[in-house]
């Protein structure tokens, strides 16, 4: 959105001052190469990626609205390495708790994908037996020490909303991020 209003605005420019030759040139780089020093308030940087962790207990829908409030979406975990780093980052807070991810099967029972991308969960991190869409009504996904037993944070599916068990904590991913460059004969 941001690099189409640049070139827009670029775009205006050349047009009304009517230059012959072309005065700029715009770049679009993934990512922030140069590390130039960004607010990311109040999202927490893990390896390339940019996370909230709501702290209120909610459903699934309430949770993806609070991070939409925050101009992102609840976690969707391309990768295991992903997965493996925000867990990482949660153990190391040394709680038991449980968050919200993007991930359900509301579109159709059985076929989990990430909500904010539409495409299938492939990482391996489900607990054992999970998802088991107990009482054929577990369709969203979250992240936790599922059992009393479990040494790992893992995925499991539980009830999106209208069960007071399945109330937790949610995790937010904010949007990739580009670098736009403008390169300008003075
Ligand atoms: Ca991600
Ligand atoms: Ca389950």
């Amino acid at each position: 959105m941001l690099k189409k209003i640049v070139e827009l605005i670029l775009f205006l420019a050349y047009l009304s001052l009517g230059w012959a030759n072309v005065k700029y040139t715009t770049i679009v780089t993934p990512g922030n190469p140069n590390n130039v020093s960004i607010n990311s308030s109040p999202f927490t940087k893990i390896n390339d990626g940019y996370y909230y962790f709501g702290q209120d207990k909610v459903n699934w829908y309430t949770g993806y609205e609070n991070c939409r409030k925050l101009g992102s979406e609840l976690v969707t975990f391309e990768t295991n390495e992903e997965f493996d780093a925000v867990a990482a980052y949660l153990k190391s807070k040394g709680e038991r708790t449980e968050y919200w991810t993007s991930g359900n099967d509301l579109g159709k029972t059985g076929t989990h994908n990430w909500f904010t991308n539409a495409q299938p969960i492939t990482i391996k991190r489900w607990a054992p037996n999970q998802p088991d869409n107990a009482g054929g009504r577990e369709h969203c996904i979250h992240l936790g020490y599922i059992y009393g037993y479990s040494t790992d944070i893992q995925l499991n599916d539980r009830p999106c909303n209208n069960d007071n068990n399945s109330l937790f904590k949610y995790v937010c991913e904010a949007p990739a991020q580009e670098t736009i460059s403008i390169v300008v004969w003075k």
